[in-house]
């Protein structure tokens, strides 16, 4: 699906993000989730820092990306964006109320359950890399993400999605699981490796992730450049 720079939807991204980010931003899960509804969308790219100006706080509470504009609704919160796409297009859910309820835990269960101790790795490894409490802090969340692999390990067995057809639950869990695929994490748990490679074949992926990708022109900010040295030396200590 081309991004059009006339459609009535438009998401916000950024311009640049140091390299560990690249192809894991947030909009990667709107872009997916419009890909998969065939929904073209127009892109406003933020340079580095302007996401905690005013004008797009107004936007985003938290002076983050993604945001969501489709004429009077603007949205925040990439689950609730993509839930808000799949209803609108009557995609990415099921039509039944307990499997569309089913498929909306799934997406919660990625963000609230999944998310957290995934997000908590990627602090210490790469965004607090260069801290002394990373290192010592690294043996324990490692655990909890082992814990909860193999619980959802055990749930999705050898199906292909969580529950049924791919879903948007499938959508936000397999973004949440690509955060750590390059980290060894997944080793121990084949079937969820395959699962996120099963996502990542869907050609809404490529697209969307190969549309991320082409966004990053932007330079380094001057205020990254240092910081970004100091954290690669460290990172490379924490992998
Ligand atoms: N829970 C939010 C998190 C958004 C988020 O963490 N965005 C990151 C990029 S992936 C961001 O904008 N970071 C820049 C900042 O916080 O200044 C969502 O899912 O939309």
């Amino acid at each position: 699906m081309p991004i059009d720079d006339t459609a009535p939807i438009r998401i916000t991204a950024f311009d640049w993000v140091p390299d560990f980010a690249k192809g894991q931003v947030r909009d990667l899960r709107v872009r997916w989730a419009l890909e998969e509804v065939g929904q073209p969308y127009a892109v406003r790219y933020l340079p580095q820092g302007s996401q905690k100006a005013p004008p797009h706080r107004a936007l985003q509470p938290f002076g983050q990306v993604p945001t969501y504009e489709e004429g009077d609704l603007t949205l925040f919160e990439s689950g609730a964006i993509v839930l808000h796409i799949a209803e609108t297009h009557g995609k990415l859910l099921p039509t039944d109320r307990a499997g569309k309820s089913r498929a909306i835990e799934w997406a919660f269960a990625a963000l609230n359950t999944v998310e957290p101790p995934i997000m908590d790795h990627a602090i210490a490894t790469l965004f607090e890399a260069d801290k002394p409490w990373s290192k010592p802090r690294l043996p324990a969340v490692e655990k909890r993400i082992d814990e909860r692999f193999g619980e959802l390990s055990s749930r999705l067995g050898e199906s292909d999605w969580l529950d049924g057809d791919f879903s948007a639950g499938d959508l936000l869990m397999i973004a949440v699981l690509r955060i750590v695929k390059d980290t060894g994490l997944l080793d121990a748990f084949p079937n969820l490796k395959t699962y996120v490679e099963r996502g990542e074949a869907r050609p809404a992926f490529r697209q969307a992730l190969a549309d991320q990708m082409a966004g990053f022109t932007g330079a380094t900010p001057p205020q990254f450049i240092e910081w970004e040295k100091a954290m690669k030396e460290k990172q490379g200590e924490l992998q």
